[in-house]
């Protein structure tokens, strides 16, 4: 079964923590899939809003216009799906994880995140994993903005976890302090999922 057009050889590129640029049981895209359960959801941005609360000192509500005032990072990252596509290069704005993080101030016991989006998926992501500073909401791809096919207007975006953990159509980020399965987690997706682990099921 080969479902996804290959770009060429494996890549043997080295990342700076030592491990392959590419995980293992991976091969290269020179498109961008587009992979979604269910259809997009309706989404009006002059309604839009994202919101962080749960374990939090501070629980935020953003309209879009608020959302645009939080600084912005711009960043280049790989994806990797669990469907064993995977692609290099990928240009994003956003803003940080540790910025909302900033502004919310997570409680002692917050020790992981629930992503809530429109039209119901969710997900869950550990704190710890989340402070990595590669980690970004997202509202650009390539200087664009983000299209509904790829969780436009805002999505996350967690290049260190298989692509299920970053949510499309985000609109809101629950602090809790025991892990909770998410949509695919559910399903038996990984509770982690790290690809260089091969974390996909279980
Ligand atoms: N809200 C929502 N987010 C989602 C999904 C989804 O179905 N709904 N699919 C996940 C999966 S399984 C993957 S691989 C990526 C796909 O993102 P893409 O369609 O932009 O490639 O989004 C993830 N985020
Ligand atoms: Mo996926």
């Amino acid at each position: 079964m080969n479902l996804f057009r290959n770009t060429g050889p494996v890549s043997n590129e080295i990342r700076p923590d030592g491990r392959d640029r590419l995980p293992p049981g991976q091969r290269l895209v020179d498109y961008w899939p587009v992979l979604t359960y269910g259809g997009n959801p309706p989404i009006d941005i002059n309604k839009w809003r994202f919101d962080v609360f749960g374990m939090v000192e501070e629980e935020l509500s953003f309209s879009w216009e608020e959302f645009m005032t939080l600084p912005k990072t711009e960043l280049r990252t790989d994806i990797h799906c669990v469907t064993t596509w995977s692609k290099y290069d990928n240009d994003w704005e956003g803003v940080r994880y540790l910025d909302i993080e900033a502004l919310c101030k997570p409680l002692a016991e917050a020790k992981h995140v629930i992503f809530h989006c429109y039209g119901g998926y969710t997900t869950n992501v550990s704190v710890e994993e989340l402070r990595s500073p590669e980690n970004l909401l997202v509202y650009k791809y390539d200087g664009e903005p983000l299209t509904a096919d790829h969780g436009g207007p805002l999505r996350g975006m967690i290049p260190n976890l298989y692509f299920w953990k970053s949510a499309k159509w985000v609109r809101g980020m629950e602090f809790v302090p025991k892990d909770r399965a998410g949509f695919w987690e559910m399903y038996g997706y990984h509770m982690h999922g790290d690809p260089w682990e091969e974390e996909r099921y279980g």
